[in-house]
Parts: structure tokens; C-alpha cells; sequence
């Protein structure tokens, strides 16, 4: 018998990994607010959310994700942080990063960058974007959500008028097609792989590795300015460092900001 539901081949493929429990949705709003709810309800570390198709997908600060229906992957994974990992929060965007990157690279070969904070690109454009976003109980963490995009086929890629920075997808890098559920269980075995060592040295030195444009030219844009200078690497907290043309060194937190090469406005 051969399978052909999305939602049973989905399900095949991911029975090896360890998850609590997967929920597929053919059309959702956005799979985030999906596992934030689900958090709430009280979901397993482990807990997965997919989507075929999200109608109203988020990026950071309420932008906007486009989840064009069998062509991409869109999904959100409930992680309840252990107290040690809970001391990298910060660090669990960048975990996402890695694990996209690593998937790309078992699943076709591909070696993908991580741009500063939370894109994956591919032939220096953006396959892929990722939301962290973490629920609170008073001042203890109740878990976090990793919201993973990837633009698999071509007509995933929206326009790019409407695009802050230019975006491609997996299969005009890769000859040949992909299959999505393939590339999701790659990305997820190595979000298991690296969580164990989240902070550790061998993580900031694969980030290191895999950033774009280090030692290139960049420019930081932030609400109170733009800044630009040489991106130097990352510091042990996952910020930024960035050397000016005065020399001086800058220090930059994730927020709200974006990070494009020097010379693109
Ligand atoms: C991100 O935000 O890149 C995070 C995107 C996270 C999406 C996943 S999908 C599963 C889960 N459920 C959700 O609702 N979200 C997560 P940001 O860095 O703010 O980038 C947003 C910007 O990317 C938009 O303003 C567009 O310019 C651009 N964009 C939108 N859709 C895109 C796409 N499919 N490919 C490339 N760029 C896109």
C-alpha cells in the first residue's frame, strides 16, 4: 500500500524522532500562536506544530510570514526549557538557525549562513525566518515556542516588492525536488542533537561559523539609527559585535533590529 495523505506521510517520516505529540493543520492562522495556545493548555516538551498553509504566519514585531500552500514548511515546536537552559534563553533562536542550516546540509547538501539574528540564507538570500517567543508565569518560564519557516519550492518566495530583503527557496539551489517532510525531520533531529549544547562552545563556534557576512561590511538598522561598521563575530551571550569605522567596538542585542550587507538601504 502506498501512502499519499500529506498527513500520514508527514507522520511516517517523523515516528523515529521523540516527539510528545504532532498536530498537522492543512490551513492554520499562524502555527506560533497554535503551540502558544497548546503551551497553555498544558503540551509535553516536544510537542510539535504543523501547517501545510498559514493565513496570517508572523514574523518579529507583527510582520508578516507567507505560507503559500505545498511549498514550504511552517512549523512550531514547544520546548519546555530545563533551569540550566533556561540561563540561554536568548540562545534558542540561534539553535533553530543551526539546526535549519544543519537540515539543509544533510537533506541536499546545501550550506546555508545564518544572518544575525534569526534568517537562514541561501545564496545570500532568505529561505527561511525564525520567531522564539516564550510564556511566562510570573517569573518562571513556561515554555518557549521555535516558529521555523523554510521556503521549499519556488512559489513559496512572495514577491519581491513586498520583501525587506531579497528571499529565495531550497529547490532554486538544489537540482531537484525536495520533500518537505525529509528536510523537517532532518531539521528537528538536529534541533535535538544541538540542544544539549546549547551555550557550549562547539554551539557559538558552529554559529560562528555558519554567520554571514563576518568580516564584511554591514549595516545595523535600529529605531534610533542606523549603524554601520565591520560585523566582527558574536559574543558569549549571542550578541552582536560590530567594529565602527572610528574603531570603536559595538555590542548589539537582538530586538529591534535587522542587519543587511553595507551599501543596500
Ligand atoms: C521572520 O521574521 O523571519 C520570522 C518568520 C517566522 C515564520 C514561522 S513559520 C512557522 C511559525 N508560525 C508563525 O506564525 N511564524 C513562524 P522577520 O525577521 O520579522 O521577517 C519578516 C519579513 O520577512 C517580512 O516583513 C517579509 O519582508 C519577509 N517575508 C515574509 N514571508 C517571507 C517568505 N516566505 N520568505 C522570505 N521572506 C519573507
Amino acid at each position: 500500500m502506498t501512502i499519499s495523505d500529506p498527513e500520514q506521510l508527514l507522520r511516517a517520516r517523523l515516528s523515529a524522532l521523540p516527539f510528545a505529540e504532532v498536530r498537522y493543520r492543512v490551513v492554520t492562522g499562524s502555527t506560533n500562536d497554535d503551540a502558544l495556545q497548546w503551551l497553555e493548555a498544558g503540551a509535553a516538551d516536544g510537542s510539535l506544530v504543523v501547517a501545510d498553509q498559514q493565513t496570517a504566519g508572523r514574523g518579529r514585531l507583527q510582520r508578516r510570514w507567507i505560507t503559500e500552500p505545498g511549498a514550504a514548511l511552517a512549523f512550531s515546536l514547544i520546548l519546555r526549557p530545563t533551569p540550566a537552559e533556561t540561563a540561554h534563553l536568548a540562545l534558542f533562536s540561534p539553535l533553530a538557525g543551526l539546526a535549519v542550516a544543519d537540515g539543509l546540509a544533510t537533506c541536499c547538501g546545501l550550506s546555508a549562513a545564518i544572518k544575525w539574528p534569526n534568517d537562514v540564507l541561501l545564496n545570500g538570500k532568505k529561505a527561511c525566518g525564525i520567531l522564539a517567543e516564550t510564556t511566562w508565569h510570573g517569573d518562571r518560564i513556561a515554555g518557549i515556542v521555535l516558529g521555523i519557516g523554510v521556503n521549499v519550492a519556488p512559489s513559496a518566495v512572495p514577491p519581491a516588492a513586498t520583501l525587506m530583503f531579497p528571499a529565495i527557496s531550497v529547490e532554486e539551489v538544489f537540482p531537484g525536488p525536495v520533500n518537505r517532510w525529509d528536510l523537517l525531520a532532518d531539521i528537528l533531529r538536529s534541533v535535538f542533537t544541538w540542544r544539549p549544547k546549547l551555550g557550549s562552545r562547539e554551539f557559538f563556534q558552529s554559529w560562528e561559523d555558519r554567520l554571514a557576512f563576518k568580516g564584511e561590511p554591514v549595516q545595523i538598522q535600529a529605531p534610533d539609527g542606523k549603524l554601520e561598521g565591520q560585523l566582527v563575530g558574536i559574543d558569549p551571550h549571542g550578541n552582536l559585535l560590530l567594529r565602527t569605522d572610528a574603531g570603536k567596538m559595538e555590542v548589539i542585542t537582538a530586538g529591534d533590529v535587522s542587519l543587511r550587507p553595507a551599501g543596500n538601504s
